[in-house]
């Protein structure tokens, strides 16, 4: 049996490299967190799949690598991202210093216009560490700052960080739905110019929107029994099934 999703987004994950996305994804993901550090070659992509309000989400997560050798080729994976989660490392000031940089370099590679609506979340990674050089406060600050939400999780404490990818999840949701109201209503206002028949009806999704990659086709089903897959080449990473649970108000399929 397969279910199709209503909606894939993509959540690209940066920052400076050895600071633990890698491990935040695997925590949150419920995949076992790799016990020795191996860098991230350019990318990994996971999927996730999440009922919420209704609908049925796939979540792309695209762990990019810190690696600055590599900052040309993982800028190119920004395009159709739908949210951005720049991490640093409470451990680590120089990734601290750099989390400006990395929005910046959203904003030369997307434009500022779409950098300024792309729900984006901060995150403190290594909250446990005993080598914890920056305080929340200063992340907050920091964080308010650049107009982003705050988070800090450490990949050693469990569902640590469910709420930051629930709440871009929201916000994602929100502004898709937003904008299928929008074409909604443009292509009910254009067909009427174009006096097209009656009994026609104006699609959901116009197909010249930028948002339709992000409305499944009927088709486009997912297997149920996958809760997330590693896609990419990486042999460390195991395909993990999983049944159904609940979190923090969304259902984990
Ligand atoms: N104490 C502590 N160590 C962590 C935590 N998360 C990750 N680490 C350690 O930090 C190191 C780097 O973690 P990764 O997740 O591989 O770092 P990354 O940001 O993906 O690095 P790149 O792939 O090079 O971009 C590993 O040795 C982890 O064991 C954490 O929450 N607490
Ligand atoms: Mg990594």
């Amino acid at each position: 049996m397969t279910t199709k999703s209503d909606y894939i987004f993509k959540i690209v994950v940066i920052g400076n490299s050895g600071i633990g996305k890698t491990c935040m994804i695997a925590n949150y993901l419920g995949n076992p967190v790799p016990m020795t550090y191996v860098q991230t070659k350019e990318k990994d992509v996971s999927e996730h799949r999440l009922r919420i309000q209704n609908s049925i989400v796939c979540l792309q997560i695209w762990d990019l690598s810190g690696d600055d050798n590599c900052r040309t080729l993982t800028s190119a994976h920004y395009f159709n991202a739908h949210a951005a989660i720049i991490a640093y490392s409470m451990s680590d000031s120089s990734s601290f210093g750099h989390v400006q940089s990395w929005i910046t370099n959203i904003e030369r590679t997307l434009g500022s216009d779409f950098s300024d609506t792309l729900p984006k979340s901060i995150i403190g990674l290594k909250s446990d560490s005993k080598k914890r050089c920056i305080s929340q406060s200063q992340g907050e600050n920091v964080a308010s700052e650049l107009g982003c939400k705050h988070y800090i999780g450490s990949c050693k404490v469990e569902s640590s960080f469910n709420e930051i990818f629930l709440d871009l999840t929201m916000r994602m949701l929100d502004k898709a739905k937003i904008m299928e109201k929008m074409l909604r209503v443009n292509n009910y206002v254009s067909l009427v110019d174009e006096k097209v028949k009656d009994n026609e009806k104006a699609p959901l999704i116009s197909k010249n929107s930028n948002y339709s990659a992000i409305k499944t086709k009927d088709n486009d089903n997912i297997n149920p029994n996958r809760e997330h897959t590693v896609k990419n080449e990486n042999p460390d990473k195991n395909n993990t099934v999983k049944q159904p649970s609940i979190c923090d108000g969304c259902i984990v399929l």
